[in-house]
């Protein structure tokens, strides 16, 4: 069948929109019509050529929602019209990762999915007979895709695809780091660097789980009054400060119990675990660095009790995880709505990334 999509041809280029050959769901793998696709970052980060997995010509995206078109053989667990969100994670339940319970970082597919092609090592994508790369294997910038079954998680049918889009990517993200990496708890002093598409869920996670202070940092100074809105208390701007991490430290009184980086700098990443507490507090890695950058610190930051992590789709166990996180937003206790700033056609998706770089959206989300 053919398919609308946005084409990344190389590095630093626009996409084109272009009609795209797909050849449909094998074995395991399910085909479907995306019907809403946020722009994250990452997307950008990769086409900006920074990515060191990036791979030309590919479709790029990997935060959407759709519908089940059609199953090839041997899929059991989901069919025609159910709703879904593709995972950039997906959730095996068989392999050592899964079953380890101690990490989200199914590798069922991983070496596949890195090298841009499905799990039989071969592209569903194709114009003129030569292929196009799939990405993160989600490419939510195609009208219709093949994903694997386990890499897809079920959503509840009356939920928007233009909101729980987010949740394939930058909501569960920050939701996810603060439920599920760092397990912070009610009065906790939650300190989040960079307020995008990420960190805003940070705060409104630190927010809904009690949180004291919930401190954010951001260059930005228009980020201050929707993080208020979330559930910031303190907003610092790097710039009108002379130290960012003793100001943090005289902010709590000694130090975050949690710190988030979202934002993907190392500079930043050495100020989140440097203002953390001593004896106990907690840095979590967010934001993903540009290829070859190095993080530093003196290691007695950690000898002294400072603990670094990372989390990746915010420690989320995909099929497991999102669909529940669609039933928090469909009740309430997630604001989505209010991130997604602006609404695009697919022709139109070039204006989606100008307006992550300028800082004027939070979200935008392009609707097929
Ligand atoms: P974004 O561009 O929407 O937000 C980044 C924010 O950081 C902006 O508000 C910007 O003003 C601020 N900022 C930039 N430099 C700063 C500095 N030096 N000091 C203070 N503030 C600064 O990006 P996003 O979509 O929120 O993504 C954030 C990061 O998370 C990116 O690196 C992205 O690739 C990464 N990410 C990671 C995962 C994961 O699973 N780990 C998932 C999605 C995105
Ligand atoms: O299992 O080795 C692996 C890689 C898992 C990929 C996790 C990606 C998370 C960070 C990238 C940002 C996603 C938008
Ligand atoms: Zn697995």
């Amino acid at each position: 069948m053919k398919t609308k999509a946005a084409v990344a041809w190389k590095s630093g280029a626009p996409l084109t929109i272009e009609e795209v050959e797909l050849s449909g769901p094998r074995e395991g793998e399910v085909l479907v019509e995306i019907k809403a696709t946020g722009i994250c970052h990452t997307d950008y980060y990769t086409l900006s050529g920074a990515d060191p997995e990036g791979i030309f010509p590919a479709i790029l995206g990997h935060e959407g929602a759709g519908v089940v078109v059609d199953v090839g053989p041997g899929v059991k667990s989901l069919k025609k019209d159910d709703h879904v969100i593709p995972l950039y994670t997906p959730e095996c339940r068989q392999c050592k990762f899964c079953l380890s319970q101690k990490t989200n970082l199914c590798q069922a597919i991983r070496s596949t999915q890195g090298k841009g092609l499905m799990p039989d090592g071969s592209s569903r994508f194709s114009i003129d007979g030569k292929p196009i790369f799939h990405y993160m294997g989600t490419s939510t910038f195609s009208n219709y895709i093949v994903v694997p079954e386990i890499a897809l998680a079920k959503i509840r049918s009356d939920a928007p695809f233009d909101k729980v889009c987010y949740i394939g990517c930058g909501v569960t993200t920050g939701v996810g780091a603060v439920l599920f990496t760092a397990k912070v708890e009610a009065g906790a002093n939650v300190v989040v660097f960079g307020l995008g598409g990420i960190g805003l869920n940070v705060i409104q996670a630190a927010k809904m789980v009690g949180a004291d202070k919930i401190i954010g940092i951001d260059l930005n100074p228009e980020r201050e009054a929707i993080a208020r809105k979330f559930g910031m208390t303190h907003f610092v701007n790097p710039k009108n400060v002379d130290n960012v991490v003793d100001t943090i430290i005289q902010l709590t009184d000694g130090g975050a119990d949690y710190s988030f980086e979202c934002i993907g700098n190392t500079t930043t990443m050495r100020q989140a675990l440097e203002c953390c507490h001593k004896g106990w507090g907690q840095s979590i890695i967010i934001g993903v660095a540009a290829a070859g950058q190095e993080i530093a610190t003196r290691p007695f930051q950690l000898v002294t009790g400072r603990v670094w992590k990372g989390s990746a789709f915010g420690g989320a166990r995909g099929r497991t995880d999102v669909p529940k996180i669609v039933d928090w937003y469909m009740e309430g206790k997630l604001n989505i709505d209010d991130l997604i700033t602006h609404k695009l056609a697919l022709d139109d998706i070039n204006q989606g990334f100008d307006l992550m770089k300028s800082g004027e959206s939070i979200r935008s989300v392009v609707m097929y």
